[in-house]
């Protein structure tokens, strides 16, 4: 069943429970890891639509994952502003231009993504031809999440320089907020174009807002960004790590699925916000580094507490970590796809 993915996010009957997950193409793929070499750098592989193709369909060669998401990063946004993005061993992604003052945020213009992205289109198109009905996920970084790296110039534990001009200047904040929303939207939009079957927000740091700030600086431009895209009838799914306590307002601004980190009780979620979405996750990447018998222990654990029926899409509650070992990896598919049988009608496919 080659569209149990998005079978799964419409909540139409499937036959076992669809699988892939976030960072599939990565580091713990020694095939990945010989590709970025070759490319020279992180960017350089991001930029190159072959090898951006080449790395997309790594993970789909080995496993029987249900869908590919296109190998790109959410940090392409801010390099198309001029921020200049680079990858530093063992720190992370580093912008050499980071947004320091107010009047940068006024200079900042809106990239047309058909002239500096026009590189992840080519790639979705390429890996589109490749992936025989295959869906392909596109994405992008949530607003206030691209934000947080803008400001920072860098990961960072607690994002401290960001919420403190959250604060202190809410006007130069809502500004940067309404640039990126309009950057995220066109740029998605150009992704559908280009054949990405379903899109998916990554707000990787939503939950360290304080709640009225996380409706305010994140929900509110996610669902702003969900708006413009619903004409076009391409399923979404919004992440936010950390937002498992507000899960029924996520699940209200107009994603087709919720993506829930490894913190959340997938039971709980599906109660609460399962009859208007679809669900995403969750186990804890960390038990990929563990045992077999551990990860069908966890695994299991997962599916049986979404129970029976379709609308359940199996994740990872954030990204693979670079450590894990790929065997790992093609276990945990073939037993999520096998135990999961009994929870949909056979007869109905
Ligand atoms: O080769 C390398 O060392 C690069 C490591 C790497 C990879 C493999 C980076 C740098 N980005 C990526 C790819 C990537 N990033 C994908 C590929 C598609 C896939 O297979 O899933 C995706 C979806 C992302 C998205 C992304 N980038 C997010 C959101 C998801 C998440 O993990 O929370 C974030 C926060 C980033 C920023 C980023 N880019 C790279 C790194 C190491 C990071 C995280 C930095 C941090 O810790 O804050």
């Amino acid at each position: 069943m080659k569209d149990r993915f998005l079978r799964a996010l419409k909540k139409k009957p499937i036959d076992k429970t669809p699988i892939w997950l976030m960072r599939q193409a990565g580091r713990y793929l020694p095939e990945y890891r010989a590709i970025r070499e070759k490319a020279g750098d992180f960017l350089a592989l991001c930029k190159t639509p072959e090898l951006a193709c080449e790395v997309t369909l790594q993970p789909l060669e080995r496993y029987a994952l249900d869908a590919a998401i296109i190998f790109s990063d959410i940090l392409t946004i801010p390099d198309a502003m001029g921020l200049e993005l680079s990858l530093v061993e063992n720190v992370g992604p580093v912008f050499n231009k980071p947004i320091k003052n107010i009047s940068q945020i006024k200079q900042l213009h809106i990239p047309d993504p058909y002239d500096t992205l026009s590189y992840v289109a080519r790639a979705i198109k390429l890996a589109n031809n490749e992936l025989n009905d295959l869906p392909l996920i596109g994405f992008a970084g949530s607003p206030w999440t691209l934000a947080a790296y803008m400001v920072e110039g860098r990961s960072s534990r607690d994002f401290a320089k960001i919420k403190k001009l959250a604060y202190s200047e809410p006007e130069a904040m809502h500004l940067l907020l309404e640039k990126l929303s309009k950057s995220v939207t066109s740029y998605l939009k150009m992704q559908i174009e280009a054949g990405a079957n379903a899109v998916m927000l990554f707000d990787t740091w939503g939950g360290l807002l304080s709640q009225p700030n996380y409706t305010n600086l994140s929900l509110n431009y996610m669902e702003k960004i969900l708006r413009s895209l619903e004409p076009l009838g391409v399923p979404s799914i919004v992440f936010t790590k950390g937002g498992g306590m507000w899960l029924d307002k996520i699940a209200r601004i107009g994603s087709t699925g919720v993506g829930l980190d490894w913190m959340t009780d997938i039971k709980v979620a599906r109660q609460l916000i399962g009859h208007k979405v679809a669900l995403q996750g969750n186990l804890d990447p960390a038990v990929m580094l563990t045992t077999k018998t551990l990860i069908e222990k966890e695994a299991k654990n997962i599916l049986d507490s979404y129970g029976m029926g379709s609308g359940h899409i199996f994740n990872l509650g954030h990204g693979i970590t670079p450590d894990v070992p790929p065997e790992n990896v093609q276990y945990l598919v073939d037993f999520v796809h096998a135990y999961s049988q009994q929870f949909h009608d056979q007869s109905t496919n």
